[in-house]
């Protein structure tokens, strides 16, 4: 091979190396573009009031989506279009392209944080137990739940409450994946399940509609953080996270932030006094 071939072969090589090493992660800086000619933009929710909540009519309501919708259209896109998703399953559907944004209540954790690019504070909650009158297992915490090998819990898959109870101690085989509030509830007044985790405010609205005088509501679960979610976003669409993030700034500052969220349970002050670094970084 003659040397100048040579050099040349080396060079190429080096120079795609170079290319491949430096490629960031696709930016797609027209993709709030894409979703203004779209018309909407598609989000991921749980259909868990007052989180995220689907009429019989087919409205989308819950207090993240309707910050979501507002902060959109400002954004210049006219609409949200839902789809329904279990929270283990928001990421990898984010990731597919199957969604725009997660707008669920999706709490913001380091492994959450490593896979989206989330949004600032929306939502926070601290966690809940619906339990029998009385609570006669004394189940206060995760823990409690962990250190009772008879007592099962159910968590929504791929949720905080199903990896707080696992953290814990709880055995996988004690730990039920639940896919809604209703089944919840009814697993509970069945004996299936002893314990149903859920945020506080989510357990609040499921019992003031199941209304049922043999349960009652932990609240908080000791030893559980509160948490705060974000909207989040795919990696790669940071600038479409970063155009989210001004609006989100104009409506906290100017108190229509706190008109949206607050009717819904929410303290605007709990998300206006924290940010993504905090709750990205937090154990
Ligand atoms: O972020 C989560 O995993 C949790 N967020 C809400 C609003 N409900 C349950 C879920 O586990």
């Amino acid at each position: 091979m003659k040397i100048t071939h040579f050099m040349s072969m080396a060079a190429s090589v080096s120079t795609l190396v170079a290319v491949l090493s430096a490629a960031p992660a696709a930016a797609d800086d027209d993709k709030l573009q894409q979703l203004k000619d779209q018309g909407f933009a598609r989000i991921a929710i749980a259909n868990e009031p007052p989180f995220t909540a689907v009429g019989a009519d087919g409205k989308v309501s819950g207090a993240a989506p309707d910050v979501a919708r507002e902060i959109f259209k400002r954004l210049g896109v006219a609409d949200v279009a839902a789809s329904i998703s279990e929270y283990g399953a928001m990421i990898p559907g984010l990731q597919a392209g199957r969604h725009d944004a997660i707008t669920a209540g999706l709490f913001m954790k380091p492994e959450r944080c490593a896979a989206v690019a989330y949004s600032e504070p929306v939502l926070c909650d601290a966690e809940a137990f619906a339990l029998k009158k009385g609570n006669p297992l004394k189940l206060m915490s995760y823990k409690d739940v962990a250190d009772n090998p008879d007592v099962k819990i159910g968590a929504p898959g791929g949720g905080t409450e199903e990896k707080l109870a696992l953290e814990a101690g709880v055995p996988r085989d004690r730990v039920i994946v639940v896919p809604d509030g209703q089944s919840g509830l009814k697993m509970l007044q069945d004996g299936r399940i002893d314990v149903y985790s859920l945020p506080v405010l989510s357990i609040n609205d499921l019992m003031s509609k199941a209304n049922d005088p043999n349960l009652e509501v932990v609240a908080p679960v000791e030893g559980a953080p509160v948490y705060c979610d974000g909207a989040a976003f795919k990696k790669g669409d940071e600038a479409l996270r970063d155009a989210f993030d001004v609006e989100l700034a104009k409506l906290k500052e100017s108190g229509e932030f706190a008109k949206i969220i607050e009717p819904y349970g929410f303290s605007a002050k709990a998300a206006m006094s924290t940010t993504r670094e905090k709750l990205c970084a937090a154990k």
